[in-house]
Formats: structure tokens, sequence, C-alpha cells
């Protein structure tokens, strides 16, 4: 077998060079790990660190309202359902179906407390046969990736009632799409059961919200309308 070439000074030299170069450059890149992952900024932004998003309000639902709706959505939920869609399918609609669903005379304890959220939050235009209704089950570990409700598909306001939420700062985020998370475009809502969100204007249109993995069980009931002119599109669904 040939013998290895001799390393000249030069080599030796250069091999050093590049050495040290490689090292300075993996410790900085940990070092900006480092920095991304422990950075106060960016640990803040799990909390509700700057100002409401313009257009959000939020107020608190009665609790008795709340505990009933809760109770009435886990004895019709079972353990693994991660979604309960009320009056319309959503995901029907998506593919231009109209399909009616289960409505107030299933769930007279949401409805109850779609109507009180409604009346609290002053909403004008809030017609019985336009709602959709989502209800979210998470477990610990499950999210909800960043998104605005589909404008051409809903009009007006989306609102929503923290039903359980067991995780401490465990809950929706709003912040501007295709902008990088900082301290500065994150809000994270403070949730608590029977918080109540009415997204509207800039909170609506340009704030995405999402729900970050949670770290223990939390439900929520998210409503929103159709626009009219998009529900006169649907096709009935045939079964
Ligand atoms: O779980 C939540 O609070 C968010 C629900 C939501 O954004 C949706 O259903 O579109």
């Amino acid at each position: 077998m040939p013998s290895l070439p001799e390393f000249t000074p030069e080599a030796r030299r250069l091999h050093r060079k590049t050495s040290a170069a490689y090292f300075i450059n993996s410790a900085l890149i940990v070092i900006r790990l480092a920095m991304v992952v422990f950075d106060p900024a960016f640990a803040r932004c799990n909390l509700a660190c700057n100002g409401t998003p313009p257009g959000l309000r939020m107020l608190r639902a009665p609790s008795e309202k709340v505990a009933a709706a809760r109770e009435e959505l886990e004895r019709h939920m079972s353990t693994d359902q991660r979604t309960l869609e009320m009056q319309y399918a959503y995901s029907a609609s998506k593919q231009g179906l109209l399909k009616p669903l289960r409505g107030s005379r299933y769930f007279p304890a949401c409805y109850s407390l779609m109507e009180a959220v409604e009346r609290a939050f002053a909403i004008e235009s809030c017609d019985r046969d336009r709602l959709q209704a989502m209800v979210r089950c998470y477990k610990a570990g499950q999210q909800l990736r960043l998104h605005i409700d589909d404008t051409a598909m809903f009009e007006g306001s989306v609102l929503s009632v923290i039903l359980r939420c067991d995780g401490h700062k465990d809950g929706l985020v709003l912040r501007p799409q295709g902008v990088p998370p900082s301290c500065e475009t994150c809000f994270a809502v403070d949730e608590e059961p029977g918080v109540a969100l009415c997204l509207e204007g800039s909170s609506r249109y340009d704030f995405g919200h999402e729900v970050p993995p949670v770290t223990a069980p939390r439900l929520s009931l998210t409503w929103r309308w159709f626009r009219a002119a998009y529900m006169q599109r649907l096709s009935p669904h045939m079964r």
C-alpha cells in the first residue's frame, strides 16, 4: 500500500487554520441557537407581552353558562374526538357543499352561551341560519396552526369562548402572518375558562391566530357567520 504523503509545514498550518475556523463557526452556531431558545424576549412571547391587537375585544362569559356548555359538550364528545361542528360542516363548505349539522336543539347550553356572548359584545348581525360553530378539544401536545378564518367564506366577527384550559400559559396566540414571532408582534391570550374573544378589524384580518402545543386539556368553542352570497353558491349536500 502506498504511504500517505507527509504533510508539509504549509499544509499543517492550513489544516490548523481550517480546524480553528470550523470550531469557531460551530461554537457560533451553538451560541446563536442558545440565544434564540433562551432569549427572554422570545420566552416572553408566550405571555401576553404587548398590547392587544387592534380589533380584539375580550370579556368574561357568565360562569354558569360556561359550565353548562362544557358539560353538554363533554357529554356529546367521545374521548378521542378533536372537533365537533354545529349547524353546518366547515370542510363540506370548502368543497362547495352545504351540509347541515345538529344545532340549537341538540346543544341548547352552547347556544345559550353563544347568545349571551353575542349580546355582551353587542354583535348586530348574528343571523342564526348562517352560523357555523366549531368546538376544538386539545390534549397535551396538540395544537392548531396559525391561520386567518376564511374571509371569502365568513363575514364579520369571529367569536370564541374558552371552556377549559388546564395548562398554565397554554392558549390562543395572535400574530401577524408571515412575520417571525417576536415580542413586538405576538399577543398571547391570558386564558381561563369563560374568557370570551371577539376578533374584528386588524385582529381578524391581519393577525393570524394559533394554539401552540398545549400542555394539558383545552376546550374551545368558536363561531362565525357565512357570507350570504357564499352560502347561496353552495350545493345541498346529499347523504
Ligand atoms: O381553539 C381555539 O381557540 C381556536 C379555534 C380556531 O381558531 C378555529 O376553529 O378556527
